[in-house]
């Protein structure tokens, strides 16, 4: 499929998906937030997918010179038809979705990254929920992605004060996985993402399932899902190699099957 708005490829199972509109800070328009949301769809093909931006920046949220939302149907509409699916996209998909945080990423680009199953940052980049600097308050997730990683002080402090929160304080706060110098962020993105695109598919499918419902339900359901997702993960290839492998002590080779 060729795109418009953002780059895709894929390579060794992991799909790269590049927001690709480096002059305005790779903000979201109508055209890219429907395109972004196919290609997470499809994406599903590999085994891992890449967000990133291109340029200096992840993405600065809402594209705020583009009204087309609001001249058909106003936010409500354009969250619910474009952001959510868009979002879904990302935590609903059976393979991991890595943000690869490579500048600064503010409004709904904070919490598209957020959205995401592993975020890594550059250490130059920073999350600035920037909704109240224009009179909004967080969305595409925030308000559910914040409080539940940092707690709410920091989510409050995070989303009233709107000020950047730098990576290595996002790290340390819990909000992302890590913060990593800016020369070995290529390099340190690309090995984790051949990490888990050799990993064991179905369990990371399962494992998502589990940790993103776990806040939803009271102790007694968790452990029922987990028994269930687990029975599937016991009865996979997957498991039968990695138990060999461990007994013939050497790296498994994972199918996803
Ligand atoms: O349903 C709905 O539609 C509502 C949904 C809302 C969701 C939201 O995301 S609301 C929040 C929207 N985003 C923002 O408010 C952030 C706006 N941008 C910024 O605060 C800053 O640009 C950054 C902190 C991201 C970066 O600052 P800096 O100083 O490094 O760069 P800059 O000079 O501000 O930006 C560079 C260019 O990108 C500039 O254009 P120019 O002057 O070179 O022609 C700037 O206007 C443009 N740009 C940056 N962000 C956006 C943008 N253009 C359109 N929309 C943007 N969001």
């Amino acid at each position: 499929m060729a795109y418009d708005w953002i780059t895709v490829t894929e390579d060794a199972g992991v799909t790269w998906i590049t927001l690709n509109r480096p002059e305005v800070m790779n903000a979201l328009n109508r055209g890219l937030r429907r395109e972004l949301t196919i290609a997470l769809r499809l994406g599903h093909r590999g085994r891992v997918i890449v967000l990133t931006g291109a340029g200096r920046a992840f993405c600065s949220g809402q594209d705020l010179t583009d009204a087309t939302g609001l001249e058909d149907a106003g936010f409500e509409a354009t969250l619910n038809d474009e952001y959510v699916p868009m979002i879904r996209a990302i935590t609903e998909a059976p393979v991991p979705v890595i943000a690869a945080v490579n500048g600064v990423a503010a409004g709904a680009g904070a919490n598209l990254a957020l959205a995401c199953d592993l975020v890594i940052a550059a250490e130059s980049a920073s999350f600035i929920q920037a909704f109240t600097r224009i009179g909004l308050i967080p969305d595409a997730g925030g308000t559910s992605f914040l409080p539940r990683r940092v707690g709410l002080q920091r989510a409050m402090g995070a989303a009233l004060l709107a000020e950047p929160v730098p990576a290595r304080q996002a790290a340390d706060w819990g909000m992302i996985w890590e913060a990593v110098p800016d020369a070995r962020f290529t390099e340190v993105v690309a090995a984790r993402a051949a990490k888990l695109s050799s990993g064991p598919t179905l369990a990371y499918a399962a494992l998502k399932q589990a940790l993103r419902g776990s806040f939803d339900q009271p102790l007694e359901a968790q452990l029922a899902l987990e028994a269930r997702l687990q029975g599937a993960c016991g009865a996979s290839d997957d498991f039968r190699e990695g138990v060999a492998a461990f007994l013939e002590k050497r790296p498994p080779r994972f199918t996803g099957a």
